[in-house]
């Protein structure tokens, strides 16, 4: 049974400023739900940004749903997959609705001893990790950095691009690290469907993707980008839901999709758009949002499933964090361990936590 919810705002510091096409991020603004009862506690992590910068969600705004219209769908008895299905009568709010879902299925399955890998058939035990590089100051900058990634071992590069840093640095990076170097970009938006011939100058360097050129509602202008660029497109912003999903394979927008739990609403969402690709033989792979540990370790169990052939952005704690606030996930071979124990399979160090944290606000759960 669920007594009681707390929702636990906190602050962590990145390791360095990360620079994307919609601004420049040096810290996460955190908030983490608590679902408490039976003894067993369930943990989810919200992705949304300080400010609605990569999407409209924005932390404060997730608070404010949750306080004023999620949580008060929870009952004692409520499952993730009940939750998830009420939730539906509020529009959009997807980071929102993600961290309260992930709360309650950490709890579920942590009380039925299962591991959320196992709930979602995930069939690896490890996953292979690429990191996400942002906009760098000069391209020597940008060559460094890469350096310093692939020599912690990670198995593919994601550029950050925007006008006026795309091709030339992509360029450099191909030239200094090779043809046999998994290479791939993400615009977060930046572009209009009129810079389509200057995109195709990407075509050249061999990457296996270029994500989310255009903005988020211009689904259809993928597709018409995508009959211009021979490189795939794949879309993040855009995939809200299993549905867009399958519109965005079906008029050709996309022919790989960036899966992020907390972009489609949760984990129970992500599975579906999972299990539609997989269907058509579409290839997936796992998006991040800057997770601390218990972001990160239920993401790990979502890209062990068997359509996640492509490295995500599950990359090491270290990526962006001095201190995770778990045991921190590292880099072996250029894999990271899908944890195995109870739902996440991680908890974090409260002391730890507790220091970090600015405030913990308690939801009781009225029988
Ligand atoms: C993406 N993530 O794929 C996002 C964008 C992103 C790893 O590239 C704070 C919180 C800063 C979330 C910066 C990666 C962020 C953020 C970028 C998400 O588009
Ligand atoms: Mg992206």
């Amino acid at each position: 049974m669920i007594r009681e919810i707390r929702l636990r705002r906190a602050h962590i510091e990145l390791v360095s400023p990360f620079r994307t096409s919609f601004g420049v991020e040096t810290a996460r603004e955190l908030l983490y739900l608590e679902v408490h009862g039976d003894g067993i506690t369930g943990w989810g992590e919200c992705v949304a940004m300080s400010e609605p910068m990569y999407s409209s969600e924005f932390v404060d705004g997730c608070e404010a749903m949750l306080r004023r219209f999620l949580l008060p769908l929870v009952t004692p008895t409520t499952t993730a997959e009940q939750f998830t299905e009420v939730a539906r009568q509020f529009r959009g709010h997807y980071m929102a609705k993600a961290v309260l879902e992930t709360a309650l299925l950490d709890h579920q399955l942590r009380a039925q001893g299962v591991s959320l890998g196992t709930f979602l058939g995930a069939t690896k035990a490890r996953v292979p990790s690429g990191v996400s590089v942002g906009i760098q100051p000069t391209i020597d900058d940008l060559l460094r950095v890469v350096q310093g990634y692939l020599d912690d071992g990670y198995l593919r590069i994601k550029l950050k691009i925007e006008p006026g840093f795309d091709v030339e640095p992509v360029r450099a990076v191909r030239r200094a690290f090779g043809d046999e170097l998994l290479l791939q970009v993400d615009a977060n938006s930046a572009y209009a469907i009129s810079d389509a011939e200057h995109l195709a100058q990407l075509d050249q360097f061999n990457l296996l993707l270029i994500e989310q050129p255009l903005p988020e509602e211009q689904v259809a202008s993928h597709a018409d980008l995508a009959r211009v660029v021979r490189t795939p497109i794949c879309l993040d912003e855009s995939i809200l839901s299993v549905e867009v999903a399958r519109e965005a394979l079906d008029i050709g927008a996309c022919s790989i999709i960036n899966i992020k739990p907390g972009r489609v609403g949760g984990y129970l969402e992500a599975k579906k758009i999972h299990d539609l690709c997989y269907e058509r033989g579409v290839a997936v792979w796992c998006g991040g949002m800057l997770e601390t540990g218990i972001g990160r370790a239920a993401n790990l169990a979502l890209a062990a499933m068997p359509g996640f052939t492509l490295p995500g952005d599950t990359s090491a704690s270290a990526r962006y964090f001095h201190r995770d606030v778990t045991t921190p996930f590292v880099l072996r071979d250029g894999h990271l361990d899908v944890p195995t124990g109870p739902g996440i399979g991680c908890d974090p160090d409260l002391a730890y936590l507790d220091s970090i944290t600015s405030r913990v606000d308690t939801v009781l759960i009225a029988g």
